[in-house]
């Protein structure tokens, strides 16, 4: 079955990585599977077409037969579903793994959401120096709590699952922010999940797109 996903034609981070398709890239790169990429403009999102895809006129989908998924938390659980290699076997370490996906997205996404759009949307407000630091906070508490759960381990729970994928997708947005020095252990639990094969090939093949190295297909 051909599994298809839509990205950005053409990335606002011209090719960092940090749109979410990269996670999905990333997860099926890590199972093995192969997939195709519909590159759509932000036009495009917004029309019925895509749409019936995905009611918020967002990517990544994920097309595969007669299956429909959008947001990246269903689809990398999908995945880690339906093939080997991302979530234990064991069923509460499998809980666990699953728990973490959640913790990326509904616990520690959040407040770097919240900092990237003080910093993105209203650097202009007379308010904003006053807010910034406290955003900011935010972010560090979440940091240094999964910071002390992590300790010196490799990764969150035993072996590398979809939990650890989300979570370092989720930090690679902090990437190049000071707040991370805090925290050493995360910054080299990010660079592990970099380190991956899987997730240099998907950073690699969401690169070329946004470089001009592969040829686009409007959707
Ligand atoms: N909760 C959804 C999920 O996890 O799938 C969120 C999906 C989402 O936010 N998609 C964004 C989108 O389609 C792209 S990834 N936005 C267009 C729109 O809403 O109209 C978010 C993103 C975009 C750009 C950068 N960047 O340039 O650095 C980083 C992240």
């Amino acid at each position: 079955m051909i599994i298809t996903i839509t990205a950005f034609e053409r990335s606002p981070d011209g090719g960092r990585g940090l749109a979410r398709d990269t996670r999905v890239r990333w997860a099926l790169e890590e199972v093995g599977q192969a997939y195709e990429v519909r590159l759509v403009s932000f036009r495009a999102m917004k029309e019925p077409a895509h749409l019936a895809l995905h009611p918020f006129g967002q990517i990544p989908t994920y097309e595969e037969g007669g299956l429909v998924l959008f947001e990246t938390g269903a689809i990398v659980l999908h995945i880690a579903e339906q093939h080997a290699g991302l979530l234990p076997h064991e069923a509460n370490a499998r809980a666990r793994a699953i728990t973490w996906i959640l913790a990326a997205l509904n616990t520690v996404e959040p407040p770097i959401l919240e900092l990237e759009s003080a910093r993105l949307l209203e650097g202009d407000k007379p308010w904003f120096k006053e807010r910034l630091p406290l955003v900011e906070d935010r972010v560090s508490a979440r940091l240094e709590q999964l910071s002390r759960r992590l300790r010196d381990a490799d990764w969150l729970d035993g072996a590398f699952s979809a939990g650890d994928l989300m979570m370092v997708s989720v930090l690679l947005r902090l990437k190049s922010s000071a707040l991370l020095e805090k925290c050493p252990n995360l910054a080299a639990y990010i660079a592990r999940g970099e380190a991956r094969p899987a997730y240099k090939r998907a950073f690699a093949a969401q690169l070329a797109i946004n470089t001009g190295k592969t040829p686009i297909v409007e959707a």
